[in-house]
């Protein structure tokens, strides 16, 4: 008798499967983790209830491992929801291909400008833009970009979304929605000015027309996404494989908590994502700043804390006294006064959940994964609610100890040692921190030449010396006297 387990295919009886769409309305760019437990579900619901062709087609970037295990699996997965109460599982189903970028970068190409495609929709990362951090506008210098203005198979996803526009206009003319899912301010405004500044790029027999296209077919809307969705480990393939009775290779552990808020700006018609619990809101700006700024700007300084304190997971690093202490004051002193609440949110209970959400150790977020990216993160996090601190006159203390405790990962001074949490992180930005990092005598140096000189965090805050005099001293508390010293020191300033 054989003992190779059967894969998870559409046959499996064990938990229901939604049917096939019959056609794909869907187009998304970044077949990650995220998507797959956040805009796949909402889609499964809003078919569910409403019927409608929004399949989806998944387009990931580079990676192939995620798009053979959906082809071998019939493009099915399971979504593992997990608390300490237990695990539960979904199969959203609603994949109708897969493919991968960079390897038919034509098809991408192809894809955006086939009419049956009205949604693109996009979660490729704060870090999938192609904008310069400093100024906000379309890094021209990125060699992706450059190649992709010259022609050929786009490689950045600014230049295939540009160059499918392109061709739509050409072909159907059919309008189009945009829908960026990423964790930057004002997404939706933000990707459209990317995908103009690349056409305007263009000699103008080329880029004319779509720029008219542009502005009269294709819309933009802003969307705030929120589900902690970490990296799939051995462990939960197991897990999973053994509740369904076969082997699923690619099941995404999530959080329960979901929320999606989404501008009602489509230009061709849209899923009934309400079904599934999205918000259509006129107050997206208002869902952004509060996610972006009490979520993942308190998630980035528990995971840089965490990290150089040797936490592995953020349920470790949020759970000691002194990190939840810090993670308090920096919601209560910075980031909530810098936001207006949306109408209907009580702040307060947002809060009371974001400690619940950190402290999942069920689900055992690490530290390394949310610390991966910061330069471009911490860009979307951290300038705006720290200007508006200095510009009330108070020193945002909790954000400057944020920012130190990232160059303290990122850029450790010579003999200090971050621990292998922190060196595990990835950032583009490492390349142009290590010679600071390496020459540097105090923090104060490492503050200045990363915030200053290379405008890490934008061109305002490059030009407030007391910040940047704040994060150097707490670069040089963290590496004399430790991470809780530091804490301390922001806290009780
Ligand atoms: C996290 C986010 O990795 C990070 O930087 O802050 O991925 C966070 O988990 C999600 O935005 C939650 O919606």
């Amino acid at each position: 008798m054989s003992t190779t387990p059967q894969h998870l295919t559409r046959s499996h009886r064990g938990v229901s499967i939604r049917e096939l769409p019959a056609r794909a309305g869907i187009l998304h760019l970044g077949l990650g983790n995220f998507h797959r437990a956040h805009q796949a579900v909402y889609t499964s619901a809003a078919i569910a209830a409403d019927g409608g062709d929004w399949g989806i087609v998944g387009v990931a970037s580079r990676s192939r491992s995620v798009v053979d295990a959906m082809r071998a699996q019939d493009m099915v997965y399971s979504v593992a929801t997990i608390s300490p109460e237990g695990t539960s599982l979904t199969i959203p189903g609603v994949h109708t291909d897969a493919f991968v970028a960079a390897e038919e970068p034509q098809r991408v190409v192809a894809g955006i400008s086939d009419p049956g495609i009205r949604i693109v929709t996009l979660t490729v990362t704060e870090n999938g833009y192609s904008y310069s951090p400093s100024t906000g506008h379309l890094d021209t210098a990125d060699p992706a970009i450059v190649a992709d203005l010259r022609g050929g198979g786009p490689r950045s996803t600014i230049g295939q979304l540009a160059r499918g526009v392109q061709r739509r206009a050409a072909a159907s003319g059919a309008p189009l929605t945009v829908l960026s899912c990423d964790n930057l301010a004002a997404n939706g405004p933000h990707t459209k000015r990317l995908v103009r500044e690349f056409l305007e790029l263009l000699p103008d027999a080329e880029g004319a027309e779509a720029l008219a296209y542009l502005e009269s077919s294709v819309s933009f809307p802003s969307s705030m996404v929120d589900r902690i969705v970490p990296s799939t480990t051995p462990e939960l393939r197991a897990e999973v494989s053994s509740l369904l009775g076969v082997r699923d290779e690619i099941p995404v552990p999530a959080e329960p908590f979901t929320m999606w808020a989404i501008e009602d700006d489509f230009a061709a018609g849209r899923p009934a994502w309400e079904a599934g619990g999205a918000v259509f809101s006129t107050e997206v700006g208002r869902y952004e700043q509060m996610k972006v700024r009490l979520l993942n700007g308190t998630h980035s300084l528990i995971a840089y804390l965490g990290a150089l304190q040797g936490a592995e997971t953020i349920p470790d690093a949020v759970t000691r006294p002194d990190i939840e202490r810090a993670a308090r004051a920096v919601l209560a002193r910075e980031y909530t006064p810098s936001i207006q609440v949306p109408s209907g949110v009580d702040i307060a209970d947002y809060e009371r959940q974001l400690f619940l959400r950190w402290g999942n150790t069920a689900l055992g977020h690490k530290t390394m994964q949310v610390g991966t990216d910061g330069s471009v993160k911490l860009r979307q996090r951290i300038p705006e609610p720290a200007l508006l601190s200095l510009d009330r006159g108070e020193m945002p203390h909790l954000i400057a100890l944020t920012v130190a405790g990232y160059l303290s990962c990122l850029a450790p001074r010579p003999g200090f040692d971050p621990g292998p949490f922190a060196t595990a992180m990835k950032d583009a930005a490492r390349e142009r921190l290590a010679p600071i990092a390496s020459q540097a005598r105090s923090g104060s140096e490492i503050a200045e030449r990363s915030i200053a000189e290379l405008q890490l965090f934008g061109e305002e805050l490059a030009e407030r010396p007391a910040f940047i005099a704040r994060v150097g001293d707490l670069v040089d508390t963290i590496v004399r006297d430790g991470v809780s010293a530091a804490i301390s020191d922001s806290v009780d300033a």
